[in-house]
């Protein structure tokens, strides 16, 4: 019998600053009765699916923040979601940015959860690679400023056996990362979720179009799937934001490395893909067969530093 998840990839086009959680959580319902018509096993909804992108705002006093953050999950506004996922038997993987007081601090984090079909938190994940800057930069054509709203994530890349699988988190910049994949591949991962806020341009350069913005999106995706046996699915959130362009293309990839379901539009839209977890078995037992091939012996660089330093001498 093979294990095979039916996995909705629910992609959303944009929130403005003006939407209300309530409004947004209604859409993301419309998305799980859609997912529920197509029979689906686990919904994927995008990184800070609540709300608009909103690291591209800069506030003096990050406390004015605040109000973009949850206290909690579930909350008033996304109970109904919740409630509903779990009556229809369907998981979820979803997006927020997380305020939470721990050691008696406040913290911020970007954050990802994994609920099962019946409505039980299996894990958290929190965003590690956070992109961008700290502090107001006068040079960008826009702010992204992850690294001034949020910590980096202090959970590691767990992966968790939940739904018949072995199942992981990311969150967008992440997916570039190849040291993402390979801590989630040595948990023996088969399925990695991921939400995305990727803007269509560049900040920093006019020289990026934006076919080559996704190509770089999609081929990262594709690489970590390829080189882990593993699945890998890529939710957008994506549209014109106040202004702010986000690029879409959701996409679901085999451990092949091979897009099976990609989205078409730059709005709410599902993408389904019927994930068969033990296609993952043949590249982990053959080209990718870790425990015959790798040589952790020589990777001692990847852990020692961070930045790159060229080699000493002349010439
Ligand atoms: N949300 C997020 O991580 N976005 C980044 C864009 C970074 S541009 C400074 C991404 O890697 O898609």
């Amino acid at each position: 019998m093979t294990r095979s998840l039916r996995v909705g990839g629910a992609q959303m086009g944009p929130i403005q600053k003006a939407d209300s959680r309530e409004a947004v959580v209604a859409r993301m319902l419309a998305l799980l009765e859609r997912a529920r018509a197509e029979r689906c096993d686990l919904v994927v909804y995008p990184e800070l699916a609540l709300t608009t992108f909103f690291p591209r705002w800069y506030a003096e006093d990050i406390g004015e923040m605040d109000g973009w953050f949850e206290r909690e999950m579930p909350n008033a506004a996304t109970r109904p979601l919740f409630e509903r996922a779990r009556d229809c038997g369907i998981g979820m993987c979803l997006g927020y940015a997380e305020l939470t007081e721990e050691d008696r601090a406040i913290h911020r984090y970007n954050t990802c959860i994994l609920v099962d079909k019946q409505g039980a938190l299996v894990g958290k994940y929190r965003k590690v690679h956070l992109p961008g800057h700290a502090e107001h930069d006068p040079e960008r054509k826009w702010q992204h400023l992850e690294k001034r709203y949020f910590e980096p994530g202090n959970l590691g890349f767990p992966v968790w056996r939940a739904l018949g699988g072995n199942l992981g988190m990311c969150i967008c910049n992440d997916r570039r990362w190849p040291e993402t994949y390979r801590v989630m591949g040595l948990q023996d991962v088969e399925l990695v979720m991921l939400g995305y806020n990727t803007p269509t341009g560049n900040a920093q350069s006019d020289d990026e179009a934006p076919a080559l913005r996704m190509f770089h999106n999609h081929m990262s995706m594709q690489a970590g799937a390829y080189q882990n046996g593993t699945w890998v699915v890529g939710v957008a959130k994506c549209g014109d934001e106040d202004g702010h362009e986000l690029m879409a293309g959701s996409v679901i990839v085999s451990p092949d490395g091979v897009i099976v379901a990609e989205a078409k539009s730059m709005d709410d839209e599902l993408i389904v893909a019927d994930c068969d977890l033990d296609k993952c078995q043949f590249n982990k037992k053959t080209i990718f067969d870790f425990a015959a091939h790798r040589r952790p012996e020589h990777y001692g660089l990847i852990v020692e530093r961070t930045g790159a330093e060229p080699p000493e001498g002349g010439g």
